[in-house]
C-alpha cells in the first residue's frame, strides 16, 4: 500500500476542477485520507519545490502556486504514487495521453492543473510537509468492493 501527495493548483481551483480531479482519483479505487484547502505561504512553496531552485521557471511556479487557494490531499492505494501520476498526465498537457486529467483540461506547463508526488521516497517527504500525523485518517472500506 502507498500513499502520495496530490495538489489540486489554483488553476484548477479558479476553473472549478476541484471536483472532476477528486471524481477521477476516487473512481480509479484510490482512497482519500487527507485534504485541506489553504493558500500556501512562500516558505511552504519554497520548501515544496526546492528540488526545482535554481531553473528558470522556479520564481514563476512560486507565484503560480501561491497566487490563490489549492487543494492538498493525502491519497491511498496500491502503487498510488505511479497510478496518480498516470491519471495526471504528463507534466507538459500537450505531451499527456488523451484521457488523463492534463491532457483533458490543460494546454501550459506553467498551468498544469495538478501535482503528485514522483516516488514514494518524495512522497514520504511532501506528506510530512504538507500534513502534521493526526491530519492523517486512515480508514477501511466496509465491504470489500471486489469480490461482492
Ligand atoms: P508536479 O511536480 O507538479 O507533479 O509535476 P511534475 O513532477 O510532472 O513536473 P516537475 O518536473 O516536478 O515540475 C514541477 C512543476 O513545475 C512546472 N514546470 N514548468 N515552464 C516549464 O518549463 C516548467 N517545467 C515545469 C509545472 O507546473 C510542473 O508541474
Ligand atoms: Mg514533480
Amino acid at each position: 500500500m502507498e500513499r502520495t501527495l496530490v495538489l489540486i493548483k489554483p488553476d484548477a481551483v479558479q476553473r472549478g476542477l476541484i471536483g472532476e480531479v477528486i471524481l477521477r482519483l476516487e473512481r480509479r479505487g484510490l482512497k482519500l485520507i487527507a485534504a485541506k484547502f489553504l493558500q500556501v505561504s512562500q516558505e511552504l512553496a519554497e520548501a515544496h519545490y526546492a528540488v526545482h531552485k535554481g531553473k528558470p521557471f522556479y520564481e514563476g511556479l512560486v507565484r503560480y502556486i501561491t497566487s490563490s487557494p489549492l487543494m492538498a490531499m493525502v491519497w491511498e492505494g496500491p502503487n498510488a504514487v505511479a497510478a496518480v501520476r498516470q491519471t495526471m498526465g504528463a507534466t507538459r498537457p500537450t505531451e499527456a495521453a488523451p484521457g488523463t486529467i492534463r491532457h483533458d483540461f490543460a494546454l501550459e506547463v506553467g498551468r498544469n492543473l495538478t501535482h503528485a508526488s514522483d516516488s514514494p521516497e518524495t512522497a514520504a517527504q511532501e506528506i510530512a510537509l504538507w500534513f502534521k500525523p493526526e491530519e492523517i485518517y486512515p480508514w477501511e472500506r466496509a465491504t470489500d468492493p471486489w469480490i461482492t
